[in-house]
């Protein structure tokens, strides 16, 4: 039988269970937020199954649960520069973002490059909150290396997250984020504590062959989603939100950690881009030219992408958020270490 906790009390439990780890509150408010936030929109790959990996990846001290994120760089430039101090990326993503948003509406784009953090999270949430400001968003990081390359056998780029947000007035934002693999990490290990198959096509064991075991593909290699597209997608991010940005890429990351059982340590890449300053006039408003669009891939029966996360999120205000016994449990153990 499943229980329900209000979005207050979710929070508040997770929040607490990273107090007694020993964070501050700088981090453990945020972190608490995004993966409520993950479980309220129906998104378990990112919600409270990575509390575990959160107090491992502590324990093992390859973050800084009391890290104070501090801005890097003096100028008024379109970049941003946020150091996560080496703990997790929500904290300084929080503290940049108000900096970013004043700086892409002056100057019509902007960036906020986040340097030295740990980062597990999905990318939406940090989509949807630039989009709160009445600009379009990208977000993208890399992870450690779990993904072959198309036409590879071997774990070399990262799940590589790719997020989209566009404003809306009056109503949610069109937003997509997904991973640059056929499927994120995070499922695959769902997939394996279920003892569930995996869908053909998503991963191959440690010979390079396909498989649909779970602990096969954890040995083995996720694949890129759309073949070479999503191939190159993955390395576009290494390059802009690893290199680029002067922080580490997903194979880095693993020689840095040595293992994929604890949250990746690099950095992470937002750009935020004013619509009007773009558009600048021609063709009309661009919100309302946007709208359109929507309305036309709505009509021909398509939905548009977060809409079952929205329509989650909405049944989760109203009813409180779904866990069962056996995750209820598992929060009260966190709770009592
Ligand atoms: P999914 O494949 O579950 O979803 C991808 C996106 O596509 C979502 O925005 C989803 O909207 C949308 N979508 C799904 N089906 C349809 C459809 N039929 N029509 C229109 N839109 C659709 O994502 P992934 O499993 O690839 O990634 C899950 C999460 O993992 C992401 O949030 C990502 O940020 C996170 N991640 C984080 C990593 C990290 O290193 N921090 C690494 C890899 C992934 P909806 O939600 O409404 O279904
Ligand atoms: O689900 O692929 C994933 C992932 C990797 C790092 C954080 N999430």
């Amino acid at each position: 039988m499943n229980s329900t906790l209000s979005m207050t009390e979710l929070e508040d439990r997770v929040q607490r269970i990273f107090l007694r780890a020993g964070m501050n509150a700088m981090q453990a408010g945020p972190l608490a937020r995004v993966i409520s936030a993950g479980e309220r929109d129906g998104c378990k790959s990112h919600g409270i199954y990575r509390i575990e990996g959160v107090l491992r990846t502590l324990k093992a001290g390859k973050v800084s649960g009391t890290a104070k994120p501090f801005a890097e760089g003096a100028d008024n430039g379109a970049i941003v520069r946020v150091n996560a101090g080496g703990g997790f990326s929500n904290a300084a993503f929080e503290l940049g973002l108000p900096v970013l948003a004043d700086r892409a509406r002056d100057l019509g784009l902007a960036a906020m490059v986040v340097n030295d953090c740990a980062h597990f999270a999905a990318l939406w949430p940090e989509v949807e909150a630039v989009t709160a400001h009445g600009l379009a968003a990208m977000v993208m990081c890399p992870s450690y290396a779990t993904v072959a390359p198309a036409g590879g056998t071997k774990p070399l780029l990262g799940t590589n997250p790719f997020a989209f947000g566009w404003p809306r007035q009056g109503q949610q934002p069109y937003v997509f984020d997904f991973a640059t693999s056929v499927a994120a990490r995070g499922e695959i290990e769902l997939h394996r504590r279920a003892g569930k198959s995996l869908p053909e096509g998503w991963a191959i064991d440690a010979d390079g062959q396909p498989t649909t075991d779970p602990e096969a593909a954890l040995g083995g290699a996720m694949l890129p989603f759309g073949g070479h597209k999503g191939s190159a997608i993955g390395t576009m991010i290494e390059l802009l939100a690893g290199v680029m940005i002067g922080d580490l890429t997903s194979p880095e990351v693993l020689d840095f950690l040595g293992t994929t059982t604890l949250a990746p340590f690099h950095g992470e890449l937002v750009i935020a881009l004013s619509p009007e300053r773009f558009a600048a006039g021609r063709r009309g408003d661009p919100f309302a030219r946007a709208e359109l669009l929507f309305e036309a891939i709505q009509g021909q029966g398509a939905r548009l992408p977060s809409q079952r996360r929205f329509a989650a999120r909405a049944r989760s205000q109203a009813e409180g958020v779904d866990l069962t016994q056996a995750e209820l449990a598992q929060l009260d153990r966190f709770l009592a270490l």
